[in-house]
């Protein structure tokens, strides 16, 4: 059956539903056997019946956005997990605000399992996560539950990410290091090399160990590059720099490079002719004709890269700066607080979150270059390439702009806010701290749950509120946290 409905993320057809083919290229029969996945783990979280926190959290990975496009790992996924589905259309055909809490919670969720994934296969303990996962799919199948029933089990997803991502952070901090702040080489240099996209730290540092004294050098892509500050991964010294740009820009970028690609996480794009031959994907991401690996064996990729022999000659580019994790930023606490008491630093703003495709989201360039140069703009997810390359001087000895990492260290930009209200002795709210949250995926979806479970209030969203909010769970968010939809860069500068 390949009846389509999904309207998961931000570049959804019409700002509704794709509903014959995804925007992102997932085809219908892909997006009813997600459908059927998704269902099959909400019966299995209804019936107790002994589903592995594992393969929980892999089989809601494989259904986010821009991660599993192969129908026959879908296939072998559902009998994995081997329950008869529920029928996600009673929640797709249920009334609308039963819909729109639902499918929030149901995103939500997958955005915590794709948090807790990461820590899981760094070997830390998801059980209280998992069973927090179980009780919100069990949630989205209960027939008579509305607003009332589900509106607290909503705000709690946000709680129940904010665990999540603290315990990421733990998880990437023991496993790897502190960050610090690390300048990134975007040149690519001569010889065998691998380019590695996606999220996951762990599979990068196995990698690095598997390519040590191969000749092949390592680059990150997209939301990798935070890897850099990571003592514990930029000890290898064939880790080499960043290959490119944001992950939209991939089928133009990765056409014809000579060296090999590997897909951890999202975000995968369907590749074209020009290098099809040369990407491999591992854990959730899968794409038909693409090379898996399935355990974490990447002699395929080191071959793969030894083959095609990368460039003769180095290929220029800049730098990025990365490393300004919580930890970097709260060792320079002290001058941060003295700098706003004295009035050098006279606001922070948060831009953040996912980019994507469509158009409007040069709208978080022109609010970036706008920021005046008394402020700090901390950033963190692939929406930074927006303005990651631009230079914004220094404001009370550090730099203006903050990279903190990926969506999935948004746990520092929470423990930074918190300082600082802890310092001025305020609540956040009561900061010169503006929120302009870009999103696109369900992970964008788990963070803006966790703001609000915070309190925290006034969030601009864009490039456009998702689809799935109904008109009277927008006008909660909007009467209880104010929550908008952003509007021009000029008018939603606070000066
Ligand atoms: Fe971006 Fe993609 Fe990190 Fe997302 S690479 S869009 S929220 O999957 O995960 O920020
Ligand atoms: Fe459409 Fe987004 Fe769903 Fe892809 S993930 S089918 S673009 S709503």
């Amino acid at each position: 059956m390949d009846k389509m409905f999904c309207m998961q993320c931000e570049q959804t057809a019409g700002g509704v539903a794709c509903t014959r083919s995804g925007v992102c290229g997932k085809g219908a029969s892909t997006a009813a056997l997600q459908d059927t996945l998704t269902g099959a783990l909400i019966s299995a979280s209804r019936d107790g019946g002994g589903l592995s926190d594992e393969l929980l959290l892999r089989g809601l990975f494989a259904t986010l956005t821009n991660v599993n496009f192969d129908d026959g790992s879908l296939d072998a996924l559902i009998a994995e997990v081997g329950r008869e589905s529920y029928d996600l259309y009673t929640v797709w055909d249920a009334d609308e605000d039963t819909r729109s809490l639902k499918t929030l919670l149901l995103l939500g969720v997958r955005g915590v399992a794709a948090y807790a994934y990461h820590s899981f296969v760094l070997g830390y303990d998801v059980a209280e996560i998992c069973s927090f996962i179980r009780k919100a799919l069990s949630a989205v199948a209960e027939p008579d539950w509305g607003l009332k029933e589900l509106l607290p089990l909503v705000m709690d997803c946000g709680r129940v990410n904010l665990d999540a991502l603290a315990l990421l952070d733990k998880a990437n901090t023991e496993s790897f290091g502190t960050p610090e702040p690390t300048v990134v080489s975007r040149a690519v240099e001569p010889g065998p090399f691998i380019v590695v996209s996606g999220h996951d730290l762990h599979d990068l540092r196995l990698l690095l160990e598997q390519t040590e004294g191969s000749g092949v050098n390592v680059y990150t892509h997209g939301e990798m590059l935070p890897a850099h500050g990571y003592p514990g991964l930029r000890k290898f010294a064939h880790l080499k720099g960043n290959f490119g740009g944001a992950w939209q820009e991939q089928q133009k970028e990765f056409d014809g490079v000579p060296g090999a690609f590997l897909f951890t996480t999202n975000c995968l794009m369907p590749p074209k002719a020009g290098y099809a031959d040369r990407v491999f994907t591992t854990a959730s991401v899968a794409y038909p004709g693409l090379w898996h690996i399935d355990g974490k064996d990447f002699k395929p990729v080191i071959a793969k890269a030894l083959e095609l022999g990368g460039y003769s000659e180095t290929q220029p580019g800049g730098t990025f700066t990365t490393g300004f994790g919580h930890g970097a930023v709260l060792a320079n606490a002290g001058a941060i607080v003295e700098a706003v008491k004295s009035g050098a630093i006279k606001r922070f703003y948060l831009i953040g979150g996912c980019d994507g495709a469509k158009e409007g989201r040069s709208y978080f360039t022109e609010l970036a270059k706008l920021t005046p140069a008394d402020s700090v703009i901390l950033t963190l997810a692939c929406g930074k390439y927006r303005f990651n390359d631009i230079d914004f001087g220094t404001v009370a000895g550090l730099p203006r702009l903050l990279d903190m990492g990926q969506c999935n260290d948004a746990y520092g930009a929470v423990k930074v806010a918190m300082a600082l209200a802890e310092a001025f002795e305020c609540g956040v709210n009561e900061l010169p701290l503006s929120f302009v949250i870009s999103w696109y995926e369900q992970k964008a979806v788990s963070i803006l749950l966790t703001l609000l479970y915070l309190g925290i209030k006034n969030i601009k969203l864009g490039p456009s509120l998702p689809a799935f909010v109904s008109p009277n769970v927008l006008k909660y968010l909007v009467d209880n946290f104010g929550v908008s939809a952003v509007s021009t860069p000029e008018g939603d500068l606070y000066k």
